[in-house]
């Protein structure tokens, strides 16, 4: 298999990596393109800047279309900076018979031997070396690339591209400045595949949301209100069983709450909470038929606790029996059970709700966990994390990665 890995920071990810790793893909015949963020930790003090699981989830959002894209989570797993020369080998030992590729910019070239261990990168990858069409291919660079051919033993490929005026700090910059709104759409979807720009928004990276969530949501008028809540009130009583739907109108009361607390839109929250267990009517089977049959993705720890996809369900009832079109209800109402790394403020509430609402009375540290709620919310959501794993581990069950990642993720904000 030929392999080719491009690193970076991808803080975020954007149309010119895309295009490098395509032109690598073309231009190399490769089998596979691996988009690899790298382990930096977040420069603290930037308002809403995104973690390394964020960035990674941006890389994993932009390939998700691209059939022979992947992500790798080689760098972000372990703590701290990474370096090039172990992340490489370690991929080189895992692929002893591939031909593996990484992809670095001219810039990166002239700095390639003031890195640790060229000699070691240089033995285990072929360099692919995006060159500008435009850039002096006979001078400067062939000669970079042939004292670095003589001094480490480098085999070196170059890659003819065309510029992409696009840096992550302009996009940066436009979302913690001007947020998200009409005008700068256009040119932000120039920059940004749509499914990162979306991730972007459902994570409210960058500051892009700053002073809107107290915005009224579009498809549900402030006066609708009252209507919208009684007309599923009335639905969910006789779907659910009785018990079912007193913890319901608790979550949804909580979740009003805890919007209150956090200043986020009491109404969205109270109709998130309401439907967060809509679909609890249908055993694991039923679960199981309902998201085949509706071509919801089956993840593998959802076919062995089927009771898992309740969250699924329940955000596509939500959208097809409720009319709820809001996308951040939907996605509140899809992690609810699990959570996941970066959840959105609404999602955050309602996952807090669920596990808090009066009616609960069987985990441990329900008081401690109630309080930090309203005080040190993210605290809170560790807590929660961490009872839940430690109660699946005492039952028996299998834990959803995705349970585990939302832990690891909460425990450093
Ligand atoms: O639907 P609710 O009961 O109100 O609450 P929920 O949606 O949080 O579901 C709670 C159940 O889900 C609880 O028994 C713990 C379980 N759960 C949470 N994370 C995982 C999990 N079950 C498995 N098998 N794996 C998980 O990672
Ligand atoms: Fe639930
Ligand atoms: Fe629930």
């Amino acid at each position: 298999m030929k392999l080719g890995i491009l690193g970076g920071t991808f803080n975020p990810i954007h149309n010119a990596h895309l295009y490098i790793a395509a032109e690598a893909y073309r231009q190399l015949s490769l089998d596979e393109v691996w988009l690899m963020p790298d382990g930096i930790p977040p420069h603290k003090g930037l308002d809403g800047d995104a973690t390394r699981f964020e960035r990674l989830g941006m890389c994993e959002a932009a390939v998700k279309s691209i059939p022979y894209m992947k992500t790798s989570d080689e760098e972000i797993r372990s703590d701290g900076r990474s370096y090039s020369y172990l992340t490489l080998t370690r991929i080189r030992e895992r692929h002893p018979d591939d031909e593996i590729f990484f992809i670095i910019g001219e810039d990166s070239l002239d700095m390639f031997s003031s890195w640790a261990h060229p000699e070691i990168i240089a033995k285990v990858v072929t360099l692919a070396v995006a060159i500008r069409h435009d850039s002096d291919v006979t001078g400067s660079i062939t000669s970079v690339c042939d004292k670095l051919r003589v001094k480490y033993n480098a085999r070196i490929r170059l890659l003819h591209t065309d510029y992409m005026d696009i840096s992550s700090s302009e996009i940066r910059t436009m979302l913690s400045q001007d947020g998200i709104y009409p005008g700068n759409l256009s040119r932000l979807q120039v920059l940004l595949p749509k499914a990162v720009l979306k991730y972007i928004m459902d994570h409210r990276l960058y500051g892009c949301m700053k002073g809107k969530q107290m915005s009224p949501k579009e498809d549900i008028k402030p006066s609708d209100f009252p209507k919208v809540k009684q007309d599923i009130e009335k639905k969910l009583e006789k779907k659910l069983k009785p018990s079912r739907y007193t913890h319901t109108i608790g979550v949804a009361y909580t979740a009003a709450s805890l919007a209150m607390a956090h200043g986020y839109s009491m109404d969205v929250a109270f109709i998130a909470g309401l439907l967060h267990d809509c679909a609890k009517y249908m055993s694991p089977d039923e679960l199981l038929e309902f998201c085949q049959k509706k071509k919801i993705d089956i993840t593998q720890a959802e076919k062995k606790s089927p009771q898992l996809l309740h969250a699924k369900a329940g955000a596509y009832l939500a959208k097809h029996e409720y009319g709820i079109e809001d996308e951040e209800i939907l996605h509140a109402i899809t992690v609810h059970t699990t959570g996941m790394p970066g959840m959105s403020l609404l999602d955050e509430i309602l996952f807090t709700a669920d596990y808090i609402e009066p009616n609960r009375d069987k985990a441990k540290r329900l008081t401690e966990i109630r309080q930090a709620a309203f005080k040190d919310f993210h605290l809170a959501i560790q807590m929660i994390l961490s009872d839940t794993i430690d109660y699946l581990k005492e039952t028996g069950k299998d834990i959803d990665e995705t349970t585990y990642r939302t832990y690891e993720y909460y425990k450093e904000q």
